[in-house]
């Protein structure tokens, strides 16, 4: 019997994390993705996806005419695929307050910056304008605060004299490809939960974020 828990993961690009997510020892053991879901049509990620067999489908943000439509039609289509993790990765489209509720304690984001350092976007510009000597990426439990639910894991990277936004994104990237699979993993191995506002490890309250 599969007793591996079910993930469907949102994209809108490249689809790097997600790659990672299916390269990673535990997909297909403690956990598996059952579905890809983009609102781009031309996300190269659903590429990624079906090379390994993996449903996958669009649905255009465009094509709704407010946010609650969208956001309903989304929480159907993903509903369909009966999945126990939600994995935001890469998605860009921000979620209404009920998309949020529905899936409270049971969806996840990776965001570009040390939260709460550098919510939304261009997180890699920002943080070399302000002048950061370090920077990286913090995985969280999504809540209804763009960026602002509770921060479970962060790696860390330095910033570089001579860095520019390529660079310094590139070097996060990579770290993200081994924090997302390592929280992912603790989720569907059941050591990760939310507890009302709080994220527990192995039973205990995180003090702080999880240094990966
Ligand atoms: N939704 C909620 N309610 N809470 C969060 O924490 C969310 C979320 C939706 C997405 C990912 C996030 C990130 O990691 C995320 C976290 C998109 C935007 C954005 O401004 C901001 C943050 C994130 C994702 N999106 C624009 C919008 O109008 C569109 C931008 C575009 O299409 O390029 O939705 O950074
Ligand atoms: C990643 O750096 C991710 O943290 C960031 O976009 C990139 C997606 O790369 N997410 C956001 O900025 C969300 N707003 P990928 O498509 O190759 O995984």
């Amino acid at each position: 019997m599969d007793t591996s828990l079910p993930v469907v993961v949102l994209i809108s690009g490249d689809g790097s994390n997600l790659q990672a997510l299916l390269d990673a020892p535990a997909h297909g053991h403690d956990y598996r993705v059952v579905a890809v879901i983009s609102n781009r049509a031309d996300a190269h990620g659903l590429e990624r996806a079906m090379q390994r067999g993996i449903p996958t489908q669009v649905l255009n943000h465009a094509d709704f005419a407010c946010r609650d439509d969208y956001d309903n039609a989304l929480m159907t289509l993903i509903d369909g695929f009966s999945p126990r993790l939600v994995v935001l990765a890469g998605f860009m489209r921000i979620l209404t307050p009920g998309f949020t509720r529905h899936y409270a304690g049971h969806m996840l984001n990776i965001h570009p910056s040390l939260l709460p350092r550098f919510q939304g976007l261009q997180t890699h510009r920002r943080a070399l304008e302000a002048g950061e000597t370090e920077h990286g990426a913090s995985v969280h439990f999504v809540a209804e605060e763009l960026d602002g639910g509770p921060v479970i894991a962060q790696a860390r990277v330095p910033i570089l004299a001579d860095d520019d936004e390529e660079r310094l994104a590139a070097r996060v990237l990579t770290r993200e490809h081994q924090l997302y699979p390592t929280v992912v993993e603790w989720f569907a191995q059941g050591r990760l939960r939310l507890n009302g506002d709080r994220v527990e490890l192995d039973g205990k309250a995180l003090a702080k974020p999880v240094a990966i």
